[in-house]
């Protein structure tokens, strides 16, 4: 047996529905402002989302260029860390811009290269309930935050001090010079960045993974899932060569394996659910007649059904608002941008980088779905058979980022932290750069005619 059995059966399933329906009561909580006349309904949708809960199930974090991100959290037993009513306020935006409406785990899918174990990790392992305290150290200059949690072999419960709410800094945000966009008295503008992150630690067998969201002040969103810990001490008996030699010598071989996290992506950009999914594709052009250079030009694919795409070479995908524009009349948008990546090809719901579907209260997870949903639930088993040709009113965005992991002398011990992550960035949320100096801030330095 190489990990501690852990069995959803030891657990009874009214429990988990109990708390799941719990949860989302939290979330819904939470009286609506008023809304002064003259808003859009964009605009009053961000302002209830603002207010969406209260007290320690908020985070509202202003950063130091003046962005405010808030949003509500909660630990959902199997999934973990839950975000909901994610928006962000650039300092020049009199409103918050909702971005996302829910964001959480998917799958930790964990197969060995010899065939001989296969774990789903967030939903076999109650990867929530598996959430380890964090010391003042483990969160620096930030704040924890407490939940409850259930025993993994009982029904008992106990509180975890397991969220830390802080910030870090992420190296410059911009350096420039103004006389490039004539200004009568131009000097250099720099600034350094600051990031608000939140993160939990959750233990599966011998695995620490570190589940983090990094919200930069720019509008950006970074997912990222670490994987420390120690190596399953059960698989250092690699002779086949699916291995790798980590001790003195070559006997003890520690089993290659593969780690793919999806995440699930409920979009709501400016509050509304029903956004737009686009693929663009940037390919070669023949070549200008008078220079002798290569031209390219940009495709724009909208994507109505349901899909599985694959990442290639100048392709990238966006979430486009249904409901707002920026101020320069352009619908908001954030593109999914993902990061190095290694698929496991021989499932189809790990196969495919980006997975869209049509919203279903029973497709949460990418697979091992039905048994974590409930049994006798209308649910399909994976993100692959979510796909069926459905159009696309409410997508769901499921982002697929795969790590083989070939050990190495260093992962003993503990493992060096190693993550896998992809990003939202904004496209359009704003009419300039969120963060630009405010002598900057205006119609004179925003486009050229
Ligand atoms: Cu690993």
């Amino acid at each position: 047996m190489r990990r501690k059995p852990k069995s959803r059966n030891l657990k009874s399933l009214t429990r988990t529905l109990a708390l799941t329906g719990a949860a989302l009561a939290v979330m819904g909580t939470g009286a609506p402002l008023a809304a002064p006349t003259g808003e859009t309904g964009a605009e009053r949708a961000a302002a209830t989302a603002a207010a969406a809960c209260t007290g320690a199930s908020a985070i509202t974090k202003t950063l130091p260029s003046g962005t405010t991100w808030r949003m509500c959290w909660a630990n959902n037993p199997t999934s973990g860390l839950v975000l909901t009513d994610v928006t962000y306020q650039p300092r020049h935006e009199s409103r918050p811009i909702q971005v996302l409406g829910r964001a959480a785990l998917a799958q930790i899918n964990v197969p060995y290269d010899d065939g001989s174990e296969e774990y789903n990790d967030v939903t076999q392992e109650y990867f929530g309930d598996s959430a380890l305290p964090l010391r003042p150290a483990d969160c620096p200059g930030g704040e924890l935050r407490s939940f409850r949690v259930a025993e993994l072999d009982s029904d008992a419960r106990r509180t975890v001090k397991g969220l830390c709410v802080t910030t870090q800094p992420r190296g410059f945000a911009y350096h420039g010079h103004s006389e490039d966009v004539e200004e009568r008295r131009p000097r250099i503008d720099s600034a350094q960045g600051q990031d608000l992150v939140v993160y939990t630690i959750n233990k599966v067998a011998y695995y620490h993974y570190v589940t983090q969201w990094n919200f930069s002040d720019d509008g950006t969103i970074t997912a990222k899932e670490g994987a420390t810990g120690n190596l399953s001490p059960g698989d250092f008996d690699a002779s086949d060569g699916t291995g790798w030699p980590v001790g003195k010598g070559g006997a003890a071989k520690a089993l290659s394996h593969q780690h793919s996290v999806l995440w699930k992506l409920d979009f709501k950009p400016d509050g509304s659910w029903k956004s737009k999914v686009e693929q663009y594709d940037t390919k070669p052009n023949g070549t200008d007649a008078d220079t002798g250079y290569g031209r390219l030009i940009t495709s724009r694919k909208q994507l109505t059904k349901e899909f599985a795409g694959d990442n290639t070479n100048d392709r990238w995908w966006r979430v486009v608002s249904t409901a707002g524009r920026n101020k320069d009349g352009h619908p908001r948008s954030w593109q999914i941008v993902q990061h190095h990546t290694d698929k496991y090809v021989r499932h189809p719901w790990t196969r495919h980088d980006l997975y869209v579907t049509q919203w279903h209260d029973c497709e949460q997870y990418a697979s091992d779905n039905v048994d974590a949903v409930g049994e006798g639930a209308p649910c399909k088993d994976d993100v692959a058979k979510f796909v069926s040709g459905e159009t696309l009113k409410r997508p769901v965005v499921w982002v697929n980022v795969g790590f083989h992991h070939i050990a190495r002398d260093e992962d003993q011990t503990p493992m060096p932290v190693h993550w896998q992550s992809f990003q939202i960035v904004p496209r359009d949320a704003t009419a300039m750069n969120p963060l630009t100096p405010d002598r900057l801030h205006d119609q004179e330095f925003n486009g050229h005619n």
